[in-house]
């Protein structure tokens, strides 16, 4: 919030909170949340996520203007590249680059990380947040990155600095493979694999198989830890 405060540019404020459980899903809290908001460009953005400068809000809007075809963008993506492309740090108590590599222009990606997405309102307009497939609170601008991409619109990452107060443990939740099996069948005619922040799955190996070996591999580094 203060570094939302500090932003020059202009801003409208909706807080969704969940804090009484209102909703079971981020994509429909979200949806609920857009419902009424005025401005061109929907910026979706996590309560653990830091704006690094006061200028930041008006080079988003300044970027995103001067994209064409543009179906959403954000500030973490992963691509065919061997990287997560990405200017931001996450982890906490110690900030850690996402990515080895800057950005230093907009870049074309196959998905967006949650932490932030942004969608113009006439493109939201057509595509909301999917309450069906995405149940949980995991991989709804995913399943928004790859829907975009299959009406012909552009996902992009924005090379924008900024913090993620997150230790990512997505893979460790039951609900994030509920999901991602929902999101892997619903996209299954357009895309051979599917590249997320969180890893990348194949839409023709089975997707237990998948699981188990990310299972074997925390299980592993946990052995590590202990050593
Ligand atoms: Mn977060």
């Amino acid at each position: 919030m203060k570094s939302l405060e500090a932003q020059r540019g202009k801003y409208e404020l909706i807080i969704v909170d969940n804090s009484m459980g209102n909703w079971n899903s981020a994509a429909s809290a979200l949806n609920w949340g857009a419902r009424d908001a005025k401005g061109d460009f929907l910026m979706f953005v996590h309560q653990d996520f830091e704006f690094e400068s006061s200028d930041w809000l008006s080079n988003c809007e300044r970027l995103c203007g001067g994209t064409v075809g543009l179906g959403a963008a954000g500030v973490a993506g992963k691509g065919e590249g061997k990287e997560i492309v990405s200017n931001i740090k996450d982890r906490w108590p110690i900030p850690k680059r996402v990515s080895q590599t800057d950005i230093k222009a907009v870049t074309k990606v196959q998905t967006l990380d949650e932490c932030l997405i942004i969608v113009p309102r006439e493109v939201f307009d057509r595509f909301h947040f999917d309450e069906v497939t995405c149940v949980s609170w995991h991989l709804y601008a995913v399943d928004m990155s790859l829907t975009l991409l299959e009406n012909g619109l552009g996902v992009f990452v924005l090379p924008l600095p900024g913090y993620h107060r997150s230790n990512n443990q997505s893979l460790r939740s039951g609900s994030y493979y509920e999901t991602i099996k929902r999101v892997l069948r619903k996209h299954k005619g357009s895309f051979a694999v599917v590249h997320t922040t969180c890893g990348t799955w194949s839409l023709r190996r089975p997707l237990i198989i998948q699981r188990a070996k990310i299972l074997l591999l925390m299980g592993l580094m946990r052995y590590q830890d202990r050593e």
